[in-house]
């Protein structure tokens, strides 16, 4: 008979090929020795430490599925899912840093991107050399992004963007900001354009006071006439498919980030369970407590097997995009429910930095709002159902 393993009871290792096997193993060591030893003190003093990138990028971390040719390892969407659970098994906070980067950045600029648009920032932005942001969000704009106000207006050489974007990851920090704006020289279509750290009128100011998120920098986009060239415009894209297009993918990464982070969430609950001692035996010993890991590990299991399977068919291009509503939604809201677990089971020490269960339940509550929010995924898998749009 096969012996059960209790952190990969469907053997989901052995699914994955040789080459995502060593990504995964050179994401997991990154995560354990350079992101483990600094998590707690950077999500304390709400610091961002931008070194990180050029981290991940030496390890290949970033944009890993864009082709060699500009500077990514042209690996498996499976492999960027793997990356994303190693590196959010420490904190939500530093995949957000990697995902909005891969796939928020990278990924519009290799997909919608002109040729002189690839070769100026795909390598840097691999190398972590260049830092990313993505704004699509507005302060009257976010689970509807169709109402954004941020407008283009044509001039002699380019266009003339003013509006403003909030709650952008990576914004303050950012040397490149891919920024979606109606334009009115595409009769008010959806656009997508590169803007440049230091150009006139654009400013990020940091959003500070996150009690969620802490350890990545989150910040706004203001733009007051801010000139660009003609080629800052990404031409392979228009309307709304245009971020949704790369949201797919981040959506995607996340749903396996989440399930990395309820891991660490199962893993501490179960230490402490065996650790601590109440009337006279270890808490694991209790029924009450083995349920709620045998509810943790199950949840886990069925979600990293869902997420595998939308990674197999990306790979494949076999995906619709309420595949990954399904499991961005899913996925996060078991996370959700298995950190308020184990924070739970650890009792007062639940509280406390030092055990880490409560960040990660502080971060999952953003994970479960920003890229759609659970109910907006509901209701997208509603509209496939039902044929009715009830947003
Ligand atoms: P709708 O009419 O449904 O669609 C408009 C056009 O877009 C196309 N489309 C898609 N294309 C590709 N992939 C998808 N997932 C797509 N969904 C829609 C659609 O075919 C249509 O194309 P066309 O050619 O016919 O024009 O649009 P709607 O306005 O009714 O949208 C409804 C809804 C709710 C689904 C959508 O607005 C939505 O998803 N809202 C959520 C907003 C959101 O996710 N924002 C995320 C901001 S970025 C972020 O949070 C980054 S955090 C990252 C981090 O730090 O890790
Ligand atoms: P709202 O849309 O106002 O929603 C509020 C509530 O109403 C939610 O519960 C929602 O589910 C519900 N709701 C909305 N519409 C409906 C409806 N039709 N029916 C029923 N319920 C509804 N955005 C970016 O563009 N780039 C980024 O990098 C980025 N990073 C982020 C980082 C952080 C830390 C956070 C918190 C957010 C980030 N976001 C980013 C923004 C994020 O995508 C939005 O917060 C999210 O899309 C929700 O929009 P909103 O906050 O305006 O909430």
């Amino acid at each position: 008979m096969t012996k059960f393993d209790w952190s990969d009871p469907f053997f989901l290792d052995s699914e994955l090929t040789e080459e995502e096997r060593m990504i995964r193993d050179a994401a997991k060591s990154y995560a354990a020795d350079r992101l483990q030893p600094r998590v707690i003190e950077a999500w304390s003093q709400e610091q961002t430490d931008p070194e990180i990138f050029r981290e991940m990028g030496e390890l290949g971390l970033l944009g890993p599925t864009v082709p060699e040719v500009y500077g990514g390892v042209g690996a498996s969407y499976v492999s960027y899912g793997l990356i994303a659970r190693e590196i959010e098994r420490v904190d939500s906070g530093y995949r957000s840093m990697m995902s909005v980067q891969s796939s928020l950045v990278m990924y519009p600029i290799y997909a919608y991107g002109s040729e002189e648009q690839k070769q100026k920032y795909l390598p840097g932005l691999a190398r972590g050399e260049l830092i990313g942001c993505f704004g699509l969000t507005e302060p009257d704009a976010g689970s509807d992004p169709a109402g954004m106000r941020t407008r283009a207006e044509k001039t002699a050489t380019g266009y003339r963007l003013s509006g403003a974007k909030t709650w952008i990851s990576n914004a303050p920090i950012a040397d490149v900001f891919i920024v979606w704006a109606k334009s009115d020289a595409h009769g008010g279509a959806i656009r997508g354009f590169i803007l440049e750290k230091g150009m006139a009128g654009l400013v990020a100011p940091k959003i500070g006071g996150k009690l969620s998120l802490r350890s990545s920098i989150t910040g706004m986009i203001q733009m007051d006439a801010v000139e660009v060239g003609e080629d800052a415009l990404l031409p392979g894209v228009e309307g709304l498919k245009g971020p949704f297009g790369c949201l797919n993918r981040a959506r995607y990464g996340i749903s396996w980030g989440a399930l990395g982070a309820a891991e660490f969430c199962l893993h501490a609950a179960r230490q402490y369970g065996l650790d601590r001692k109440q009337f006279g035996r270890p808490l694991a010993a209790t029924q009450l407590y083995q349920k709620k890991l045998a509810d943790m590990m199950t949840e886990i299991t069925l979600g990293l097997q869902a997420s595998l399977r939308v990674g197999r068919l990306m790979d494949e291009g076999r995906f619709a995009p309420e595949m990954v509503s399904i499991v961005k939604r899913n996925n996060v809201g078991k996370a959700l429910d298995i950190a308020r677990m184990a924070r739970d089971m650890h009792g007062g020490n639940g509280i406390s930095e030092e055990y880490q269960v409560m960040r990660h339940l502080a971060n999952l509550e953003t994970v479960n709002t920003y890229e759609g929010t659970h109910d907006v995924h509901a209701l997208i898998l509603g509209r496939a159902i039902t044929g009715i749009a009830a947003f």
